[in-house]
């Protein structure tokens, strides 16, 4: 099933492949996962009442999996927010660039892997919320 959360944010399931010893996701560029796979990152060890994220990106397109634990992604593209709760080793949640993200309750098993379609670049976060504001309601007007 795939729900749309915001023009360019959905969350979507994925495939299952499970047998008697147990069960396994596999996530391939340009199949489950809708860009070629620059970069994996992942979070975890998570200290209670420590968000993270607030930040959008210019260009960066991710695909996030919280294979372990849970939290709730808080996204917003200028225009509308939603809030996702992610706790399932089979959903991943698509952002695409230009959405504002928040990372709250993060458990402390929480294990969040995230598949990006670029190498780390910090001159693509837009750490302002306001300069983002600005950028994100500019760009539809
Ligand atoms: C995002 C959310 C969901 C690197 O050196 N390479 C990397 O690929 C990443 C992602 C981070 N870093 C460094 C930069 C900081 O010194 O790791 C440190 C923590 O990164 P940051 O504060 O950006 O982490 P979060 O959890 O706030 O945001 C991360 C991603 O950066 C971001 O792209 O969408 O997770």
């Amino acid at each position: 099933m795939k729900q749309d959360l915001l023009p360019n944010c959905w969350l979507t399931d994925v495939p299952v492949k499970g047998d008697e010893r147990g069960r396994l996701v596999a996530l391939e560029a340009q199949h489950e996962v809708p860009f070629d796979i620059a970069r994996v990152y992942y979070i975890f060890d998570s200290e209670p009442n420590a968000p993270r994220g607030f930040h959008a990106h210019r260009n960066l397109q991710q695909y996030a999996v919280c294979v372990r634990g849970s939290l709730t992604m808080r996204l917003d593209n200028g225009r509308e927010k939603r809030d996702v709760l992610l706790n399932r080793p089979d959903q991943a949640l698509y952002i695409g660039s230009m959405v504002w993200r928040e990372m709250h309750d993060l458990t402390p098993d929480c294990v969040l892997m995230v598949l990006a379609d670029s190498l780390y670049d910090e001159a693509d976060y837009i750490r302002d919320y306001d300069r983002f504001l600005e950028l994100a309601r500019g760009a539809g007007a």
